[in-house]
């Protein structure tokens, strides 16, 4: 943000300085220190991107059921970013711990609106927290929640020319889970083509074709989720995204 000062004097002609202040940095080391604290308590934080539409709130609650069936359950908890309605908390009740954040016009969330949600939820024993953003492929993908992974959904519906054109999201997501992969017979989408334009964007993405309807692929995704907490808790702490 910039803040511009007048200076004037008699004898000269006002002089405007332009000062420019990150109002971000506070924010960003709140969200850092949150990031720590979960590590310390064993919580991964994941952070969960996409269009609108694309399968979040279903994977999410399909999520929980499938950590539950472990031999060990596993359990979890959800913030649900929403502009308007708690629809997506009513769903995910059903399957974990959820609370609505709502923003009431903001397309992203921001990390104080995190942080009042982990508060409201009571700072529950999970392995996991998820926070599914606001459905949208550009404004979440320049802001740190707080989260140890990012993970961005790209359905098969919504056509497989997203990663170069929305470049920041897919940069910054360590995981791609193409959803939706029951309707690949349906839509013209070339899984391998999504894959090799994610790829060149961020070499190191680990990528999961799931479906919800019928449940196909979750036990890998649950499996990356089960190794990445297991990393955390060796002290593989804090990998923001840039
Ligand atoms: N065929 C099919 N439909 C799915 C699948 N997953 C989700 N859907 C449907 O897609 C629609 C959107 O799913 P949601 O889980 O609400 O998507 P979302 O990303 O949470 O949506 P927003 O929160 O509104 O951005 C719903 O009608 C779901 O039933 C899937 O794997 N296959
Ligand atoms: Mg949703």
């Amino acid at each position: 943000m910039s803040e511009h000062i007048l200076i004037s004097s008699p004898s000269t002609r006002p002089t405007v300085i332009t000062v420019r202040r990150d109002v971000q940095a506070a924010v960003i080391g709140q969200a850092d220190s949150f990031r720590q604290q979960m590590a310390a308590r064993g919580t991964l934080v994941i952070n969960v991107l996409s269009s609108p539409g694309a399968g979040k709130t279903s994977l999410l609650s399909a999520t929980a059921d499938c950590m539950a069936s472990m031999s060990t359950p596993l359990r979890m908890a959800v913030l649900v970013g929403d502009i308007a309605t708690d629809r997506d908390a009513q769903r995910l009740a059903e399957h974990a711990p959820a609370v609505q954040l709502t923003t009431g016009g903001a397309c992203h969330l921001e990390y104080p609106l995190v942080e009042h949600g982990w508060n409201a939820l009571g700072k529950p024993d999970v392995e996991f927290l998820f926070v599914e953003n606001i459905g949208n492929l550009v404004c979440p993908a320049s802001y740190d929640l707080g989260e140890h992974l990012r993970v961005l959904l790209l359905s098969t519906t919504e056509g497989d020319d997203k990663p170069a054109k929305y470049p920041k999201a897919f940069r910054t997501s360590h995981a791609l889970i193409i959803s939706k992969t029951d309707m690949l017979p349906y839509v013209h989408f070339n899984v391998e083509s999504a894959i090799a334009d994610a790829r060149s964007i961020r070499p190191d993405m680990a990528v999961f074709p799931t479906s919800t309807r019928p449940p196909h692929g979750l036990e890998a995704w649950c499996g990356y989720l089960i190794e990445q907490r297991r990393q955390l808790l060796s002290g593989d702490v804090c990998r923001p995204n840039r």
